[in-house]
């Protein structure tokens, strides 16, 4: 995939756009339009902004910067600009109603489409090297995809979305941790042709010897903490953190519920008993470092988690994925909405890394425990507002995807960013110790 000709990358361009469309359509067609309209969480845009704001970011970087046509409608750009307007504001603007928003998005893709027919990938301007602006448009879509699923597992009322549960797979027993060697490792990467601007550039790091989960935290050896009263008990929590959960009185992950002597928790419309084998889903930064802190551990930094993904202990050099460089397929990892929840811990064997860990790729985001801060040599591409504007200690870093990601927008440099206090997102963690 690295070396591929730029007829292959047009067409990996044509599918990346095709699979995202398919995505977003399944995502604002399964329901009516009050539900489009509607804020269903002041941390969320309606759904229908989300979706002309696909439409406008395309417009804006294929239509008019790619190939330097006039805008369509410039009437709309502010409505549609992610800094204009927070997103609790959002549902009082004069947003497209539904259909004038799909046949906007479809009209842009239509455009969209003609240009990259007749972009000539190599030897042309950055912005085109590789196909990169339609790897980025694609990778936006599917980011606002993940938004959009978030919006719907905060929704009240009857389930709308289905899709088949991942295989069963018995509890996972095999080593709760792996070492990983100290030593340098080169993190981030150069090469990879759809690498955000954050990625880059390729750097070498040293990293001291650690242990890292080789599985995530599930729900089983969470409810050990809250059943150890770790949620009234502040030597676990950072400062703020207990200061959070004190002022909003949580005392357990987002979506759940104690009944009748167990957990039950909501998940896209459907209330179901908490799955002791899956992953920990729906936990703030706070959450995952005061268990890390109960459990004598703490959270991997995001340098670690990279080098438990990447590094090939037999060659020294970092992969693209844990199981090598090959795209993710869907023996590898739990990734592009297939499934509507975490798979069971100790799932995708083929997915492991060199060492051994799983499920690093797919089923949660993994907090970290590193501010989001620019590599060495950074420089903002093609924008400031991607990344650039949000560096800072304001930010945690969380890494690997989650079951909501498409392949498109996951890699093992990939790299998300959330506040500590944020929960609504499909964010889980494992731990990890000094080695020493
Ligand atoms: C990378 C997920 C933090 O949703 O704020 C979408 C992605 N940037 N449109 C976000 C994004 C611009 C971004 N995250
Ligand atoms: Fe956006």
């Amino acid at each position: 995939a690295l070396a591929a000709g730029p007829e292959a990358l047009r067409a990996r361009a044509l599918r990346a756009l095709t699979t995202a469309r398919a995505r977003t359509a399944l995502l604002t067609e399964c329901v009516e339009e009050p539900d489009l309209l509607a804020q269903h969480s002041p941390l969320m845009s309606p759904l229908v902004w989300d979706l002309a704001h696909i439409g406008n970011q395309e417009e804006l970087w294929l239509l008019r910067t790619v190939a330097g046509r006039e805008a369509m409608r410039p009437e709309i750009d502010g409505i549609y600009d992610a800094f204009e307007h927070s997103r609790a504001e959002r549902p009082s603007l004069p947003l497209l109603p539904p259909e004038e928003a799909r046949r906007y998005a479809a009209e842009v893709r239509g455009r969209a489409l003609d240009v990259l027919e007749g972009t000539a990938f190599q030897g042309g301007r950055a912005l085109t090297e590789a196909g990169f602006a339609f790897g980025m448009i694609a990778q936006h879509e599917q980011q606002h995809d993940e938004t959009m699923l978030i919006t719907h597992q905060l929704r009240r009322g009857p389930q709308a979305l289905t899709a088949p549960d991942p295989a069963p797979v018995p509890p996972y027993e095999g080593p709760a941790e792996v070492l990983v060697p100290g030593g340098p490792f080169t993190m981030g990467t150069s090469t990879e042709p759809w690498a955000l601007d954050n990625e880059r550039p390729a750097h070498r790091r040293e990293v001291a010897a650690f242990h890292i989960d080789t599985v995530p935290v599930t729900n089983g050896a969470y409810q050990e903490f809250l059943a150890d009263g770790g949620y009234e008990d502040a030597r676990w929590w950072d400062p703020a953190g207990w200061a959070h959960i004190r002022e909003h009185s949580i005392r357990a992950p987002q979506f759940w519920r104690r009944e009748g002597g167990q957990w039950l928790r909501r998940r896209f419309g459907v209330t179901e008993v908490v799955p002791p084998g899956e992953p920990v889903l729906h936990v703030s930064w706070y959450e995952a470092d005061a268990y890390a802190r109960w459990a004598g551990r703490r959270l991997p930094t995001e340098t670690e988690w990279e080098k438990a993904a990447r590094f090939d202990p037999a060659t020294g050099r970092s992969r693209r994925y844990p199981w090598g460089d090959a795209d993710p397929g869907p023996d590898h990892a739990n990734l592009g909405q297939r499934h509507l929840r975490p798979a069971p811990a100790g799932s995708y064997p083929q997915g492991a890394s060199p060492l051994g860990v799983r499920q690093l790729i797919g089923d949660v985001w993994e907090w970290t425990a590193s501010d989001f801060l620019p590599y060495p040599r950074f420089t903002a591409f093609p924008y400031k507002e991607y990344s650039e504007v949000f560096f800072g200690p304001e930010y945690k870093v969380l890494r690997g995807g989650s079951f909501a990601v498409d392949p498109v927008a996951c890699r093992g440099t990939f790299r998300n960013w959330d506040y500590p206090i944020r929960r609504q997102i499909f964010s889980g963690f494992r731990t990890a110790r000094d080695a020493a």
